[in-house]
């Protein structure tokens, strides 16, 4: 066990960032006036001081605003003594009159280990049933699948220093730029001091990711299981067969005829961009296959990942430096989640729930009166059971399902329909919260201590520097007192994270002794000081094995220790018809995270895309009529959405894109998992995110409107959409009826019934510039009109609580710049500040920007978009 002090010089504390799954180490400081300051750890093996821009905006999303911060029952806050009396009392009366299986824990991939193993515990082996599924079931559990069925246990057997040292990265189903962007940076620096280190990225779509790929295939969406087999086929065809290796893998014969049969065609791609990955992959020995949700979020993800797996299998390119398969992990503690048993059908430290040996020996070391004997209900089965009444109650902790499940509607209104419901979050206001009977306040990152895991199976431990606020406790500290209070003393009687730790870590010796991989035995007996004090570690941790990668030397988790190959048949995604025509690709953006409770609060990241939107080509903008800047209905059996077009040339024509981020909260109509149907893997029962079928049209708006306020507005019209800026909110406005009288329409929006009003109403052409002062100073102002308003959304935001008298001209006066839309969320650069520094010739480069703006230099997110905007602004060169 390393170790190393908690806090550096100038009273840094060491800790992990909250958001993806790179799991960087960060030094955070209290900065005086109820934030923090934050920067990137340079002893921290994930990412050795680089930020990203969500990590290093984290001192603005820790302010108290919107906090959850007392129990209530009912709706009335009440003690804890009350609340956690209510959840036993409720919980163990539905198990003693319907059995265990009428209840069930929906928990979260960024639960931290100590809470995902207690909750685990309790229901699992005190409660007696393994009704406990997570979030990660939405994202990770292809992937386990896909592990399991090859390597006969969920390991990843790669370090990140592998993308390092490949000499081919292939990313598919990743926008890594966004969405694990110290990773990018990672491989994208290993690429420009090795320029012939060669990256191929797999996406329909065009992503920032591609801005350092050498290849891009826009493959059909779902083909990726036809590519990988068409690839198996290829490395046959080469000899690229590793022969040695393959005495250690089952199922070559049989992957490569079912290969064989699959057809390359349905990949959609150029037969030479085809073939030119096919040499690229077959004739690198030094290969690591990246992927993602692309892969797993798939009604065949299981299959797409074994596909994957069989190319590495076959080539024994796996668990050596510089190559094999990586998948990774979404959430900060998505892999500490998987470790710990968190989904429904496994047990803590890799044990299976359906292996009696392993069920014995968990139960023996727990003391547990009654173990759960089979798999419990998966996310979207749950919710199943919750709408049909099986599950009479819920609990759901760190996790927004009414946005984020698949058929969000239909969950919602199971949750709300459910005779009991129990959520713990940080947050007052969410589409979830809002339909508990109990809500539980937790603890925040800043305010907690416990470990997580990363993608490349180093654990790291967070840990607390702000005060607990209000009542707020941790997760951990909650399930420990129901637990109690359900009769269960003895058992969760923990005082402290590292007692729990230290529990798990003496679990995962027995795990060890039954064979598992996960076995972190040398920290069994850690004491309070040693986990205060406990330095980034990667798994394996015991004395047979300290680190490093797996199976290498092919050693595997199966009965006869051989890796399994799959035969796999391609199945392609729900078939599109004429009454839903469009496929829709949801994803992530740069700069907020899920449901944006957090990332949301800060002005600099709401800044880079504030609106919801849908990608649309132009050729299907045309065919449907829809100008740039239109609003847009998406619908189908399942939900509507409303969103703000983008037209872009990103996607294939009969292909749109939108992110998952709005909610009830921030947007009237934009939940886009009110599109998605619960259609499943029928391995891992992960949902198909990615390919919905769904119907596009014009939303036939009359009139249009943008409003800034230094207070939350209060929303009243068909379409609306709200951002946090500097000082207050922007919001988005759009109706099929145009409000009469303009005034009293603002007047009622911002909730300023007296405020001295100054405005210019063109009522012949729909036109309406309003503005409220206070004390000469800019309250709120509200720009509407027929068509979507231009007017210079920064600069209006800029003038919030400032001395104002020109605010109603829309744009700065003419001596003063407008820096436009933010593009680098760091240093606050914006989009006209860029395109005049290049215009004027003197930063050509993206490097040369960094040096005149600073734009791009710090977590270097923005980089790609930056080489996007030279190629746009870059003036002609000047003729002969
Ligand atoms: N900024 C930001 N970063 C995040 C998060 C966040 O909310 N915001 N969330 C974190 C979490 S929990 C996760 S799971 C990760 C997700 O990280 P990613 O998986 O990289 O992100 P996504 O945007 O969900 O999807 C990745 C890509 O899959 C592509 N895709 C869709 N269908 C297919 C297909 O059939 N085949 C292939 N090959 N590709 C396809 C999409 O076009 C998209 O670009 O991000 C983590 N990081
Ligand atoms: N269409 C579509 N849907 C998707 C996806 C997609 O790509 N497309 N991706 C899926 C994936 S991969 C994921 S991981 C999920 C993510 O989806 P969710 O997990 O539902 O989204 P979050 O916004 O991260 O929800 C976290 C909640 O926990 C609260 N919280 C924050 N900190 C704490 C804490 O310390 N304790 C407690 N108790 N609560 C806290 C937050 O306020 C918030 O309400 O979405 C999935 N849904
Ligand atoms: S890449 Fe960004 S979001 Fe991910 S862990 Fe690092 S700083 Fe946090
Ligand atoms: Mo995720």
């Amino acid at each position: 066990m390393t170790v190393q002090p908690r806090a550096v010089e100038a009273d840094h504390i060491r800790t992990t960032c909250p958001y993806c799954g790179v799991g960087c180490g960060i030094l955070a400081k209290v900065d005086g006036k109820g934030g923090l300051t934050v920067k990137g750890d340079p002893d921290h093996p994930a990412n050795k001081g680089r930020l990203c821009s969500k990590g290093s905006a984290l001192g603005e999303t820790v302010g108290l605003e919107g906090r959850l911060l007392g129990p209530r029952v009912f709706g009335q806050e009440v003690s804890w003594e009350d609340a956690l009396g209510v959840v036993a009392k409720r919980f163990s009366r539905v198990i003693a009159d319907h059995g265990p299986d009428a209840v069930a824990f929906y928990v979260s991939g960024q639960l931290l280990t100590e809470d995902y193993y207690v909750a685990n515990k309790l229901m699992k082996g005190f409660i007696g049933s393994a009704n406990i599924d997570t979030n990660s079931r939405l994202c990770m559990a292809s992937s386990v699948a896909g592990h399991k069925r090859a390597f006969g246990s969920d390991t990843v057997p790669g370090l990140y220093e592998d993308l390092e040292l490949a000499d081919l990265v292939v990313l598919t189903g990743s926008n890594l730029a966004w969405c694990h962007p110290v990773l990018y940076q990672r491989i994208a620096a290993a690429k420009a001091a090795r320029p012939e280190m060669k990256i191929v990225v797999v996406d329909p779509r065009r992503t920032a990711t591609c801005d350092i790929a050498d290849l891009h295939l826009a493959i059909a969406p779902g083909a990726d299981a036809a590519l990988f087999n068409a690839l198996l086929v290829a490395i046959a065809d080469a000899g690229a067969v590793d022969l040695g290796y393959l005495s250690n893998v089952a199922g070559y014969a049989e992957a490569l005829t079912a290969a064989c049969a699959s057809d390359p065609a349905t990949t959609g791609l150029p037969a030479a961009d085809l073939a030119e990955f096919l040499r690229l992959w077959t004739s690198t020995e030094k290969v690591v296959t990246v992927y993602s949700q692309g892969i797993n979020q798939s009604s065949s993800g299981s299959d797409k990942v074994n596909a994957i797996l069989n190319c590495h299998l076959a080539t024994g390119r796996i668990g050596r430096p510089g190559m094999g398969p990586f998948s990774v992990t979404g959430q900060p503690n998505a892999m500490g989640g998987r470790e710990v048993g968190g989904l429904a059908n496994m047990l803590a430290c890799h044990l299976d729930l359906e292996n009696q040996a392993h069920r014995d020996a968990v139960q023996g070391f727990w003391a547990s009166p009654t173990m759960a004997q089979k798999p419990g209900l998966k996310a979207v089965d749950m919710f199943r059971g919750v709408a049909d009444g099986t599950i009479k109650a819920i609990w759901i902790i760190h996790t927004n399902p009414a946005v984020t499940m698949p058929d969000a509607d239909a969950v919602a209104a199971a949750v709300k329909a459910c005779p009991f419901v129990v959520v713990s979050d940080i947050t007052a206001e969410t589409d979830t919260a809002r339909l508990a009977h109990v809500l539980l306040p937790a603890t925040a990152w800043g305010e907690k201590d416990g470990s997580v895991t990363n993608s490349d199976r180093t654990i790291s431990r967070q840990r607390s520097i702000l005060p607990r606020p209000g009542k707020a406790r941790p997760d951990w500290w909650i399930l420990a007192q129901v637990a109690r209070r359900m009769g269960h003393g003895q058992a969760f009687a923990w005082e402290t994270e590292a007692e729990i730790f230290a529990e798990y870590a003496a679990l995962s010796g027995i795990a060890g002794a039954l064979g598992g991989d996960f076995d972190i035995s040398d920290l069994a007996s850690l004491s309070g000081a040693d986990y205060d004090a406990l330095a980034p570690f990667t798994w394996p941790q015991n004395p047979r094995q300290r680190g490093g990668r797996f199976f290498g030397t092919g050693r595997f988790h199966t009965p006869d220790a051989r890796a399994r190959m799959l035969p796999i048949t391609p199945r392609a995604p729900q078939l599109l018809t004429l009454e839903h025509p469009f496929r829709l690709n949801t994803g992530r953006i740069r700069d907020q995270w899920h449901t944006m409770t957090r990332s949301g609060k800060s002005p600099r990241l709401s800044q880079h895309l504030a609106e919801p939107f849908v990608e649309v080509h132009p050729a299907d903008a045309t065919s449907l009529n829809i100008r740039p800047d239109d609003l847009v209905v998406l619908s189908n059996g399942h939900g509507r959405c409303i969103l703000r077009v983008l037209i872009s040339r990103n996607l294939a024509p009969g292909q749109i894109f939108a992110p998952m981020h709005w909610t009830a909260e921030t947007a009237s109509a934009a939940r886009i998992d009110t599109l998605v149907p619960g259609i499943v893997d029928p391995i891992s029962g992960q949902p198909e995110s990615k390919a919905a079928a769904v119907a596009a049209a014009l939303y036939p708006a009359q009139w249009f409107g943008f409003a800034v306020s230094a207070t939350p507005l209060q929303p009243q019209s068909d379409y609306w959409a709200r951002a946090r800026v500097p000082g207050g909110w922007r919001m988005e406005l759009a109706g099929l009826h145009a409000p009469e009288d303009w005034t009293a329409y603002a007047r009622a929006l911002f909730d300023l019934a007296e405020a001295e009003a100054a405005t210019v109403i063109d009522t012949k052409r729909g036109l309406a510039r309003i503005a409220f002062h206070a004390e000469g100073r800019l309250l709120a102002a509200l720009f509407a009109g027929p068509e979507p308003v231009a007017v210079a959304r920064d600069h209006l935001a800029s003038r919030l609580n400032e001395p104002e008298t020109a605010a109603l001209a829309g744009r700065p006066r003419a001596d003063l710049p407008d820096p436009g839309a933010t593009v680098c969320a760091c240093l606050n650069v914006g989009i006209n500040t860029i395109r005049a520094a290049i215009q004027s010739g003197h930063a050509l480069t993206v490097a040369a920007l960094g040096e005149a703006l600073g734009a791009g230099t710090s977590c270097g997110s923005c980089r790609p978009e930056l080489a996007g905007l030279l190629t746009r602004f870059k003036l002609p060169e000047a003729a002969e």
